[in-house]
């Protein structure tokens, strides 16, 4: 059995419904006109964060992207919070301030996200620095797009967490795709990612990031090595993303992929995967699947009346810098 502990299959089953079904919820809303942010989203790549969830806690730091509600959930970060800040309200977790692409939830260890590809790189690297000078027994974990491994700034940090053999997970989501330019037009025929940053020193590993129960096998082995003080580790995991770039919509009549490719990858959709994996192997029944998936419904339910019903932050204090820590 792979996934051996009952709690963490339970709790790879509840990520999955929370990130796609509250995703679904945005794109169902995003037209509304409510939500004044452009908007991420990771519908089809759930299977690489709920998978990682359960392997960490919340001592654990992780910093991510543009494209980052699915770390953020899987984190463990506020539903409720991270609505209400896509909202601009008060209540969300960065004071309304920051929107999609700027969420965090210190009380989880989710240190933050921000909009420039590569940014939040270093931040994750410095973060284990601190953690290995402090002597203490937890590891940052650094999600990047397959795009932000051709920012120079990967190559200096990655460098340095080689260099200072920090406890540090790269965590690279490779949905093939940046923006609309996929991997084929932006790096040379015949370059494998995970065996170029083999070349700077780190221990790398690829797999398939839509099948849950590997991805997690793998991760799980991978964060018991850094915290055993082996070194950084950057994993390579492929996946797809479902809609447009930025965005509710699907954009495939755009023809920077072919319906082809999409359809295919539409077939390796790691929910219903990981669904028949669980069924096969008797360990949760439909009905026990549907009712954990009513009860994510309710809280998103609750996330959106709470995003809905808060107020905006009060005028006479937009001027003023606001620290957030995602806390309500
Ligand atoms: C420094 C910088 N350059 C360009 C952009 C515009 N941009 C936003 S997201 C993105 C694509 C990043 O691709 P990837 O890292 O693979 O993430 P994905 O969107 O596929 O999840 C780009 C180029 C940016 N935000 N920051
Ligand atoms: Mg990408």
């Amino acid at each position: 059995m792979l996934i051996d502990n009952l709690d963490h299959q339970q709790q790879i089953l509840e990520k999955l419904y929370l990130i796609r079904d509250l995703e679904e919820a945005i794109a169902k809303h995003y037209p509304e006109g409510e939500m004044r942010c452009p908007t991420h989203l990771s519908i089809g790549q759930e299977g690489v964060p709920a998978a990682l969830s359960v392997c960490l806690t919340h001592e654990d730091l992780a910093v991510s992207t543009h494209r980052s509600h699915a770390h953020y959930l899987a984190k463990g970060g506020c539903p409720k919070a991270m609505v209400a800040e896509i909202y601009g309200k008060a209540s969300g977790c960065s004071g309304g301030r920051g929107g999609s692409m700027h969420l965090i939830d210190e009380s989880v260890g989710f240190k933050g996200s921000t909009a420039i590809v590569g940014n939040t790189i270093p931040i994750g690297v410095g973060l284990a620095l601190s953690q290995k000078i402090r002597k203490e027994k937890n590891i940052s974990v650094v999600f990047v797009g397959d795009g932000a491994i051709e920012e120079g700034v990967f190559y200096e940090a990655a460098n340095f967490a080689a260099l200072k053999n920090l406890p540090v997970l790269f965590v690279c989501e490779n949905n093939l795709y940046s923006v609309y330019s996929g991997l084929e037009n932006r790096q040379p025929k015949g370059r494998k990612i995970n065996e170029m940053v083999a070349g700077l020193g780190l221990k790398t590993y690829s797999g398939d990031g839509n099948d849950v129960v590997s991805a997690h096998q793998l991760l799980t082995q991978v964060v018991d090595e850094i915290k055993r003080g082996e070194g950084p580790v950057f994993v390579e995991l492929s996946t797809y993303r479902w809609r447009e770039h930025c965005g509710p919509n699907y954009d495939n009549q755009l023809g920077y992929r072919s319906e082809e490719e999409f359809l295919s990858w539409q077939k390796l959709e790691p929910i219903a995967r990981f669904e028949q994996w669980l069924a096969d192997n008797n360990l949760m029944t439909q009905q026990a699947m549907a009712n954990i998936r009513q009860q994510v419904k309710e809280t998103i339910n609750q996330a959106f009346d709470f995003a809905k019903t808060s107020p905006f932050p009060d005028a006479s204090t937009l001027d003023k810098h606001v620290y957030a820590t995602g806390e309500q």
